[in-house]
């Protein structure tokens, strides 16, 4: 069965690496698509998102990766995925959650949303939280991959 995991990833976190860990045990595929989020800024283009992720997910076969500018239920159709991948942090991510599990519901009635519960170590972590650390300077090597956090510093190192 193959599963998609949409998401900002903007950049990703080692809270998105659990879940697409996690995820590809089990799903015989997992496409991670960089969308967009019409309600979020983006620090990185979906070119460098891809990149970052692309490094990130090597060691995992059954993991591929692409970007879709459109809705996210019209993209699992095209792949004839039938379950959307999401995390779950918090109360607040549920609210949220629910209403777009529920809003593509009424999209797409053969896609399932199944959600994993965050492992209590990221349950914290998220990409603004990253970014709000990294601009004032802060250290973000706990919470992204190695070669996330230079492209973060790079970026803020020109602001
Ligand atoms: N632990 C566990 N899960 C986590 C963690 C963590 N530390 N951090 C993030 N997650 C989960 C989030 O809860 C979410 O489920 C997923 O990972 C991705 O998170 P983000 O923040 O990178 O991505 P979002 O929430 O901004 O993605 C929103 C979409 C881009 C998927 C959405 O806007 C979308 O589908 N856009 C396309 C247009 C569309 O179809 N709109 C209608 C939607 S109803």
């Amino acid at each position: 069965m193959i599963a998609i995991y949409p998401g900002s990833f903007d950049p990703i976190t080692f809270g998105h690496l659990d879940i697409i860990k996690r995820g590809s045990q089990l799903f015989e595929q997992v496409i991670v698509v960089v969308a967009a989020n019409p309600n979020k800024r983006s620090l990185f283009g979906s070119a460098k998102r891809i990149e970052q992720i692309q490094t990130a997910v090597q060691p995992l076969p059954n993991v591929e990766i692409d970007s879709f500018d459109g809705l996210t239920v019209t993209y699992a159709r095209m792949k004839q995925a039938k379950v959307l991948l999401r995390g779950l942090r918090v109360l607040s991510d549920f609210e949220k959650e629910l209403q777009m599990a529920h809003t593509n519901k009424t999209l797409a009635d053969d896609l399932e949303t199944v959600f994993l519960a965050t492992s209590t170590e990221y349950g914290f972590v998220s990409s603004s939280l990253v970014k709000e650390i990294a601009q004032y300077g802060g250290s973000v090597d706990h919470l992204v991959p190695p070669h996330v956090a230079r492209d973060i510093y790079r970026c803020y190192a020109k602001t």
